[in-house]
């Protein structure tokens, strides 16, 4: 998945650690995408770079910096790609990664691509990069939009008053992309960027911090002066150390002049930024005609609203969930690969292949029952493959339609219970799709309460892709389990949540998000994106379904398998499950969904009937997350709060198991 020479930080979770957001050695220049979430940096970034990022239609898609190679008049450049932010002065840990590549000097340009739509509220970000005093591109992008909704900006104007190039582009369909390259490469000579002008005092007072730093920056001291004065604890950090001695003056002088303001200086900045951009827009954007109210809008605010909201939910899961993702991808293809192809065709010849081995031992390694390839390959190409990619295939186009945000609003209330906001809607959902990717999405949420319930509930009851869609297909027949399985998961996750809520220190989040308009997905997109993400899992599951093959060929050899799964009895046993059970949940450490595979195959043996297969799929969804997921925890979390959760985890798994055993037992 990381294409040719170039790192891709973020598809659907692929991570590159310890990216080097600062300046780093460098030989090529460097230019960065940035502004706020959702204006389509990365997009644009694919275009300008012929590499794939994630697009989607929801803020908070990038969490990480991307790089890759494109072209200057001929010459190689870097681009890097940003996770969004609204302005200089971050609050949440991926907003941060931009501020630090701009705030290092970590760019030779900067691009900063903003919403033509929306220009008055994106220019007090354009006025703080400004504030750098690097040269700086303004690209107006979603300009096809901003047409139909009938608005013209004067792009000509508007970078008079800026003194930077401001080109407008469609990021989507390329027009005015070559344009911009050719801006880009003239920046570093042609861009003088303005001085913005604040009025009320706020002006003269980052002037006059700005003039007392003089040591060495990155960048022009007014960019830190503005973010000191706003109370911005790394720009006091960083002024200390570059001014030693004077550190402290200038530091006092800056309390000095916020005090001053009578206000808080972050908010009095932030009203006389906006008041700013206000002057530097007007008279430049025109309105040709009242778009009137677009049906994307009404169908939008049906879709966060309960009573209209909730039946479209309910309408999006059968047909997206059950239809497509369990009956067409769990059903129909699945036992297309499987009986026809694998039972029929690749088994038959794989045991040909393999019979002139004379070791039994070593034949069964790669043919037998835990065989390498007649289990593992079969597993990870026959059921697993296509159910992920159903699956991401309906995910990417409800991301691309906008409609997550629109949910964010409508659980926001039952979420607040959870202590979380609508925002942690995006890594719940996402979660579905991969709990691994989703666990470091959590980024996104503003405070690390909110972040480590939003890990914990992913790690107990969001089941992945794969392994949804296998119980999906295992349950399909059986209503009355189905039903069972979706009610104790879906306790859980409220039962769980509202405890930690209640258990870890700290205020309730607040839930601000963007909700972009209703677009249609476009085919280019998700196409390219569902194969992505299915070439990125397929290279993730594969080698571990063949280890855990392996693992368990050895296990099943050297009678360990047995010693384990007869340990497991007792286990196995208080949930009403027949011994046999116990290898589902074996598999189930390694991999979530080779457990559920493993329950496929158990079912369609017609070992379990529909209690036992509902005890068996709740206890399953709850326990252990998947080690890739677990690493996952540990880098974001820590590895004590990892612990801490899978410690939680796992008895409380089996203790819902139990009891949804012991309730069914008695309707019995
Ligand atoms: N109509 C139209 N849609 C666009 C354009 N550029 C991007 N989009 C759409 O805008 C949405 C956001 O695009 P992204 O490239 O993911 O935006 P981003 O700025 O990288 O977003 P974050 O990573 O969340 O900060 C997607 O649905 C894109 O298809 C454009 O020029 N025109
Ligand atoms: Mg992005």
């Amino acid at each position: 998945m990381r294409g040719r020479n170039e790192v891709s930080d973020s598809q659907l979770g692929c991570h590159r650690a310890g990216g080097d957001p600062g300046g780093g050695s460098r030989s090529r220049q460097q230019i960065a995408l940035v502004g706020s979430p959702n204006v389509g940096k990365s997009a644009l970034f694919n275009r300008l770079t012929g590499r794939y990022v994630t697009v989607s239609n929801y803020p908070g898609t990038s969490v990480e910096l991307s790089r890759g190679t494109g072209h200057l008049h001929g010459n190689a450049v870097e681009f890097l790609d940003t996770p969004g932010m609204y302005s200089l002065l971050s609050t949440t840990e991926e907003e941060r990664v931009a501020r630090r590549l701009v705030m290092n000097g970590g760019a030779d340009v900067i691009v900063h691509v903003v919403d033509a739509k929306d220009l008055a509220r994106m220019l007090p970000l354009t006025l703080q990069l400004l504030e750098l005093g690097r040269p700086l591109v303004l690209a107006l992008n979603m300009m096809d939009e901003a047409e139909r909704a009938g608005l013209q900006v004067d792009a000509a104007g508007l970078a008079a008053r800026l003194g930077v190039e401001v080109m407008p582009v469609v990021a989507v369909d390329g027009r005015g992309v070559e344009p911009l390259r050719r801006a880009i490469a003239r920046a570093p000579f042609t861009s003088a960027p303005a001085r913005p002008l604040y009025g009320n005092g706020v002006g003269s007072a980052i002037a006059a911090l700005r003039d007392r730093l003089a040591g060495e920056y990155p960048v022009d001291p007014l960019a830190y002066a503005a973010l000191v004065l706003q109370g911005d604890l790394d720009a006091e950090a960083v002024i200390g150390r570059v001014e030693r001695d004077e550190g402290r003056t200038a530091l006092a002088l800056a309390q000095e002049l916020a005090a001053g303001f009578g206000a808080p200086a972050a908010y009095r900045i932030a009203v006389e930024r906006q008041r700013a951009a206000e002057d530097l827009a007007a008279g430049l954007v025109r309105t040709n005609r009242d778009p009137g109210r677009a049906w994307g809008d009404r169908l939008g605010r049906w879709l966060a609203r309960p009573i209209t909201g909730i039946p479209a939910l309910l309408l999006v899961l059968y047909v997206g969930l059950y239809l497509f993702v369990g009956r067409f991808g769990a059903g129909t293809v699945v036992d297309w690969l499987e009986g026809t192809l694998f039972n029929q065709r690749i088994n038959p010849f794989l045991e040909r292949l393999f019979a002139g081995i004379p070791w039994e031992t070593w034949r069964a390694l790669f043919v037998g029952e835990y065989g390498l390839l007649t289990l593992g390959l079969r597993y990870a190409v026959a059921i697993i493959l296509p159910i992920v990619g159903t699956f991401f295939l309906f995910f990417s186009v409800l991301e691309d339609s906008g409609y997550f945000p629109r949910l964010a609003l409508l659980v926001d209330r039952v979420f607040k219970r959870l202590g979380l906001s609508g925002r942690a809607v995006i890594p719940m959902v996402l979660g579905f799709a991969c709990d691994t990717m989703a666990t470091m999405v959590t980024r996104t949420l503003e405070t690390r309460r909110e972040r480590v319930l939003a890990t914990l509930l992913l790690a107990l009851a969001i089941p992945c892709s794969a392994q949804l869609g296998v119980i999906l297909a295992v349950l399909a027949g059986h209503p009355l389990a189905f039903g069972v399985w979706v009610l104790a998961v879906l306790g859980s996750f409220l039962l769980v949540g509202a405890l930690a809520r209640r258990v870890l220190p700290g205020p309730d989040a607040s839930f601000h998000m963007e909700i972009p308009p209703l677009r249609w997905p476009r085919p280019g997109n998700v196409l390219i994106k569902t194969y992505t993400r299915m070439q990125w899992y397929f290279l993730e599951v594969l080698p571990l379904f063949l280890l855990a093959s392996v693992l368990l060929w050895a296990g099943e050899r050297t009678g360990i398998f047995g010693l384990v799964v007869g340990a497991l009895e007792p286990v196995v046993g208080a949930l009403g499950l027949p011994p046999d059970t116990g290898q589902i949940f074996l598999f189930g450490f390694f991999r979530r969904d080779y457990g559920a595979a493993g329950l496929f195959d158990l079912n369609r043996q017609g070992l379990l009937d529909p209690a036992q297969l509902a005890v068996a799929a709740v206890t399953l969804t709850l326990f252990v997350p998947c080690i890739a997921q677990f690493l996952m925890m540990v880098k974001e979390r820590g590895v004590g709060t990892a612990l801490g959760m899978l410690a939680f985890i796992t008895p409380f798994a089996f203790g819902v198991g139990m009891v949804v055993n012991l309730l069914l037992g008695w309707l019995r």
